[in-house]
């Protein structure tokens, strides 16, 4: 495990934002752990987020050549990287969209910098891919070309059809990559490095046995 990735499991533990006990996700299921990405709630969290962000896209070699956060939760995300990235002497363009049109003022569905190029989506977790591809349509339909996905957390899980997880199936289907600053494999490999979250294991296994997606 890399240290971004260990520093990122630490902070969302520590903040609440990955929760152990029994929760019924979207598709039905009941899962033993869960992400809430909305409790990176202040400016610290936010902060240390983007740092880890910054550090997983670097990590991957991905060019890119703007980020794009989609409404609502992508636009702190999306800020908060080009913050840290700019921190590290990479100022890019952040731009996000409205999920209502306006008909007045600006206008339009976008705010903030021209798409153009190469444009990474920053997002919190994949569920259905539903809010990916409305992404990647507003994008080329602006004239930009989506490069790539990175999310928080990947849950690593199959879909409701098929092997695959909605990161492996969004990525098969527009070709580019979605990155992850965690998954569940790597929320297990810390389960083993800290004792106080020894507990948690056995439940987060027969989940991943149950309905972890191929590798
Ligand atoms: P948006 O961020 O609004 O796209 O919502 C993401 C969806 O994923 C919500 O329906 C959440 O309830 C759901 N979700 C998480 O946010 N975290 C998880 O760990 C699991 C789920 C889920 O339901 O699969």
């Amino acid at each position: 495990m890399l240290d971004h990735q260990r520093r990122f499991l630490d902070l969302a533990l520590q903040r609440g934002v990955l929760r152990f006990g029994e929760f019924t996700l979207k598709s039905g299921r009941t899962s033993p752990y869960f992400f809430n990405a909305g409790l990176f709630d202040t400016g610290a969290a936010l902060a240390h987020l983007g740092e880890c962000y910054a550090d997983a896209l670097l990590a991957s070699g991905l060019g890119f050549d703007m980020l794009f956060g989609p409404a609502y939760k992508g636009i702190p995300l999306a800020t908060t990287v080009a913050v840290a990235l700019a921190g590290r002497g990479h100022d890019v363009p952040v731009a996000f969209n409205r999920k209502e049109a306006k008909d007045h003022g600006e206008g339009g569905q976008l705010i903030g910098a021209p798409v153009r190029g190469r444009v990474l989506i920053v997002d919190d977790v994949i569920t259905a891919g539903t809010a990916i591809r409305e992404s990647i349509a507003i994008i080329r339909a602006a004239g930009g070309e989506p490069c790539g996905v990175l999310i928080a957390l990947d849950r690593q899980e199959r879909g409701q059809q098929g092997s695959r997880s909605a990161a492996q199936e969004v990525s098969a289907e527009f070709g580019i990559p979605v990155l992850a600053i965690a998954g569940l494999d790597d929320l297990l490999a810390r389960a083993d490095e800290r004792p106080d979250l020894a507990a948690h294991k056995p439940a987060l296994e027969g989940y991943r046995a149950r309905y972890g997606s191929q590798p």
